[in-house]
């Protein structure tokens, strides 16, 4: 069994019933479990900051899908709460990104782990330390030593 933690987020539409909705859907996955879901989070927009506010959040999934796979089923998921790829890092009904998979650090063309900017940016980590408060990132230390660099980026626990 491995351990994948799933950043979602969104700010299109309904934002939070999307991300709750989409909780549900992560559950209902092939050979996975969800075994910790964050809470929501209103984050402020990070990259192109002329776009509504995210709703954000983590899961924490137990699953026996390779890293490909479960991204596979991420991305028809998304497809499923019609995302269409617009702007790179635009608005978005539903993102679902791979954070990481147990300790695993791999670089391929479609997927890199752990995720390259998750420890920049307070709309994951907040949600992460929150339901893993005692997690090490591979080669990063403790999240705890993260968070406070990030403290003043606008992400409230709603
Ligand atoms: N996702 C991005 C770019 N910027 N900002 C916030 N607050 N939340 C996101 O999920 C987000 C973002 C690209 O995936
Ligand atoms: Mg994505
Ligand atoms: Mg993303």
């Amino acid at each position: 069994m491995n351990l994948a933690y799933v950043a979602l987020g969104a700010n299109l539409g309904d934002p939070a019933s999307t991300v709750r909705a989409a909780f549900g859907a992560l559950a209902n996955l092939p050979e996975s479990r969800v075994v910790h879901c964050s809470s929501l989070y209103r984050t402020a927009p990070v990259g192109i900051t002329e776009q509504p506010d995210f709703i954000n959040a983590v899961a924490a999934l137990e699953t026996t899908l390779a890293p490909e796979a479960l991204l596979d089923a991420l991305l028809d998921l998304e497809q499923r709460f019609g995302r269409i790829r617009a702007e790179r890092n635009g608005p978005r009904t539903l993102d679902l990104d791979v954070l990481l998979y147990n300790d695993l650090e791999i670089d391929l063309p479609r997927l890199t782990l752990p995720h390259p900017r998750l420890h920049l940016r307070a709309f994951v980590l907040q949600p992460l330390a929150e339901i893993a408060p005692k997690l090490q990132l591979p080669r990063r230390g403790p999240i705890s030593a993260w968070l406070p660099a990030v403290a003043n980026q606008g992400c409230t626990r709603l």
